[in-house]
């Protein structure tokens, strides 16, 4: 990693952070059953790590600030692990995620199906790996320093999470995509923003979604206005674009309502919080522009299976289960608000309050939203799957249960705002397993130049294959940042 200068905005350098001088990063490709091994060098001004999101692996890999000590300028290290499923994961450092992510530390990783797993259909379509970004730059194309402006401007970037005013596909502002009328084609989507969630719409077409996070899904769900990412989020979707030759379709950002808030610091010093009333009403951004090439084939539907794989439920039987609470404090007119969970911000966090497991172990967990605004809830190093969803009033009665969408693994699930006043929550229940990612082999982080954070002599638990600490927290990395984290200590 190193500063350099890259156009996002054709014609205009920004000085950014990058990983081999381009934003996003590399795209890394492998297979499954390959070990990656990245040799890293960190000449950036401060230290960092690079966190590999969604893939599971030995804990001392992981990236995150309870797995390793961050590397220090100068410094070197070896990551080096197996990739154990096909889907579409990327990679960040873990150090001051909302400044080194948002200064454009980000790179999709693909780990590919075997041929003979996917529908022909698949297979035949054309691929593209989509990295959805959005900075925030100053007048001079400069990406801006977290958390400038008013006080109010602060509170809001704060509790709203800090939205960018340059849409980014693949590093580029409105880039030019070709594609063949009546040729189906595969979108692999990746959202690494900060904060923005990504709604993409493809005008006239209807979008058929075949993967996730977690690689396929059992069965396509089709007939899709849009496809919806919270930052963090992968999707994997399918459609046979139609269009005369040479014509051109804007795919556009559409807003979604999210529970962002408005906030008021009155004479007195008091800080109001209110709704904001533009919340899922912001206008649209374009974001590519689709070309037809000249080669026209009538339009046709997709052709998919009904069965693209089978995925095991998690069994719950007998799971231990575990509430967490996402939270923050009142905004203060200084510009300060925590970021909690079960109350404590990540710095207050000591190992009595991260949840314990043992590998191979199942457990499910609640995870409830206090606040009015969404979080997209992430874990490390293992797949989970999404029971149902419950809203409750502030009296505690029950609004709605939403039952379990469609069975996937997934690494992200989004904990919707509460509805009504302090007091009401919506809660996420997920099945989890600790799986041991059998076969994996150990790393070793010293024999790699690295330092652990958790030894046995704190703990009691080592980074031993998949024992270790494994970080959770809201993928608003402004909420991450601001004490939306912590972690589970898994136990061999
Ligand atoms: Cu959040």
């Amino acid at each position: 990693a190193r500063e350099d200068y890259v156009e996002m905005i054709p014609g205009v350098p920004s000085k950014v952070y990058t990983y081999n001088g381009s934003v996003p990063g590399p795209l890394i490709r492998g297979n499954v059953g390959d070990t990656l091994i990245v040799h890293f060098t960190n000449n950036l001004p401060e230290p960092t790590t690079i966190h590999w999101h969604g893939l599971r692996l030995p804990a001392d890999m992981d990236g995150s600030s309870v797995a390793q000590t961050p590397i220090q300028p100068g410094d070197s290290f070896t990551y080096k692990f197996e990739l154990t499923e096909a889907s579409l994961f990327w990679y960040h450092p873990h150090v001051r995620s909302n400044e080194q992510v948002e200064k454009g530390l980000a790179g999709a990783l693909l780990v590919k199906e075997r041929k003979q797993d996917l529908a022909k259909e698949i297979r035949k379509a054309k691929q593209k790996i989509l990295v959805i970004d959005d900075v925030l730059l100053d007048e001079d194309g400069q990406v801006e320093a977290a958390f400038t402006g008013t006080m109010e401007e602060v509170l809001l970037k704060k509790i709203n999470g800090r939205d960018g005013n340059t849409l980014l596909v693949n590093g580029s502002e409105m880039p030019t995509m070709y594609v063949k009328s009546g040729e189906p084609v595969r979108w692999r989507m990746v959202n690494i923003a900060n904060n923005r969630f990504m709604r993409v719409v493809v005008p006239g077409h209807k979008l058929t979604r075949i993967g996730g996070d977690g690689g396929l899904l059992e069965t396509p769900i089709e007939d899709l206005d849009d496809v919806f990412l919270v930052s963090g989020q992968r999707a994997d979707i399918m459609f046979v674009p139609k269009g005369k030759p040479g014509s051109e379709l804007i795919v556009y950002w559409k807003d979604t309502t999210r529970g962002r808030h408005s906030i008021d610091i009155m004479d007195n010093g008091m800080v109001m919080m209110g709704d904001d009333e533009m919340d899922g009403n912001y206008p649209d951004i374009p974001l590519m522009r689709l070309v037809f090439e000249k080669n026209y084939k009538p339009a046709r539907e997709l052709n998919l299976p009904e069965d693209l794989r089978t995925i095991e439920p998690i069994d719950i039987t007998g799971a231990a289960e575990t509430t967490l609470k996402f939270g923050h404090s009142m905004p203060m007119a200084n510009g300060t608000v925590k970021f909690l969970i079960n109350g404590k911000t990540f710095g207050e966090v000591t190992p009595a309050d991260a949840p314990d497991a043992q590998v191979g172990e199942t457990q499910v967990w609640n995870l409830v939203n206090m606040t009015g605004g969404d979080h997209p809830f992430h874990l490390h190093g293992f797949f989970f799957q999404v029971l149902e969803t419950v809203y409750k009033d502030e009296n505690g009665n029950v609004l709605e249960v939403v039952p379990a969408p469609p069975l996937e693994n997934v690494d992200m699930v989004n904990l919707p705002a509460r509805r009504g006043p302090p007091g009401a929550m919506s809660m996420v229940k997920i099945a989890i397993t600790f799986d041991p990612a059998e076969g994996l082999t150990g790393a070793d982080i010293a024999a790699n130049g690295g330092v652990a954070v958790i030894e046995d002599a704190d703990l009691g638990i080592g980074q031993r294959g998949r024992s270790g600490g494994w970080q959770f927290h809201c993928h608003i990395l402004e909420h991450a940042d601001g004490g939306m984290m912590s972690y589970v200590e898994v136990f061999q």
